[in-house]
């Protein structure tokens, strides 16, 4: 059996650390694919990568190129093609832009593997991941955003911090869209199966909350220049080894909502059931009426970024 072959859209900050997650856990071969101005640089770090095998035995082929054509059969894309967050600017700033070079994308990737898996990262998320199902036609479970799992891991961050234990014992639960009305469920967050509620006072907690609500925008400054790429990468990488390994992983994820959760026809962050059948199951439950407020008006924000798509 050949290893499978995974594309990544955008060679840029989270594409590069993408491809070395991939490579260091032999998920497949990689190729890096970005714009003709920037084929020499997708090369040089695909070269790099190459280099870096015999340090850490990783059996992978690791390329870059700026041709569709080598992106035939495909089985993965992980797509982070765009423009990243300014200072100041929010996620919505950067549609127009990015949803031209999505529909690109789309239209392209439509050509070369038409029975791909894909996730989406460039934002506003929600919206890009809604157009890159429009503009493809692919079935809704082959098509997925990664941010929940983004979210869900600073929101374990930062109680861990603020506990002071092991971030491996703390689950949590980020539902809604990548913006700052994202729900952090602080009913369901647990460090060891301990209620976080029962540990942290609630005032405290409502910061945390808040910190996480706005954790990339906390990096965007600090940075000065671009957005977060360690922990994105390796959010869309946990995704990605889900599929190809059939792991049935339960990851936060932008997936389509049919009913679920009242949503009808919107990507949004919902816990979802990731194997070889790509999303394979929303785990729908019972919100509580602060919750389900609260997902009304993130629902709400998805829509108005949607609606300007056009689509
Ligand atoms: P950056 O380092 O600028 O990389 C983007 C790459 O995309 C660059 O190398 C561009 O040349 C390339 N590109 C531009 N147009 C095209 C095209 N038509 N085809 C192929 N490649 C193209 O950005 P980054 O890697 O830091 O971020 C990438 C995207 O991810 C941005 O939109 C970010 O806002 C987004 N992002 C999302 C999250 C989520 O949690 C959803 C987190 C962090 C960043």
């Amino acid at each position: 059996m050949s290893r499978p072959k995974i594309a990544l859209i955008g060679g840029g900050q989270i594409g590069g650390n993408l491809a070395l997650l991939a490579a260091q856990k032999e998920l497949g071969d990689i190729v890096i694919f970005d714009i003709p101005k920037a084929e020499g640089m997708v090369q040089g770090k695909s070269l790099d990568l190459m280099q870096l095998r015999p340090h850490d035995g990783y059996d992978a082929d690791i390329s870059g190129t700026s041709d569709w054509n080598d992106l035939k059969n495909t089985d993965i894309f992980i797509i982070t093609a765009g423009v990243p967050r300014k200072p100041g600017k929010n996620r919505e700033d950067l549609l127009e832009i990015n949803l031209g070079i999505m529909k690109d994308v789309a239209t392209n990737i439509k050509i070369q593997a038409p029975n791909a898996f894909v996730i989406v990262i460039s934002n506003p998320l929600d919206a890009m991941v809604y157009a890159f199902y429009k503009v493809s036609g692919f079935p809704k479970n082959k098509v997925v955003g990664m941010a929940g799992a983004l979210d869900s891991a600073r929101f374990r961050t930062f109680i861990s911090m603020e506990i002071g234990c092991s971030v491996q014992d703390v689950t949590c639960l980020v539902l809604g869209g990548h913006g700052d009305t994202m729900v952090p469920v602080t009913r369901l967050a647990t460090v060891g199966g301990v209620p976080v509620e029962t540990l942290i006072p609630a005032d405290r907690l409502e910061e945390i909350v808040d910190r996480t609500r706005f954790a990339g925008g906390e990096i965007v400054k600090l940075l000065g220049n671009g957005s977060a790429f360690y922990a994105p990468a390796q959010s869309a990488i946990e995704m990605a080894e889900s599929y190809l390994r059939d792991k049935k992983r339960v990851i936060p994820c932008a997936s389509l909502c049919e009913g679920e959760f009242g949503i009808d026809g919107y990507f949004i962050g919902v816990p979802s059931v990731i194997g070889a059948g790509g999303v394979e199951r929303i785990l729908e439950f019972e919100l509580q009426e602060k919750e389900k407020n609260a997902l009304n008006d993130t629902l709400e924000a998805v829509k108005n970024t949607v609606a300007e798509t056009k689509l």
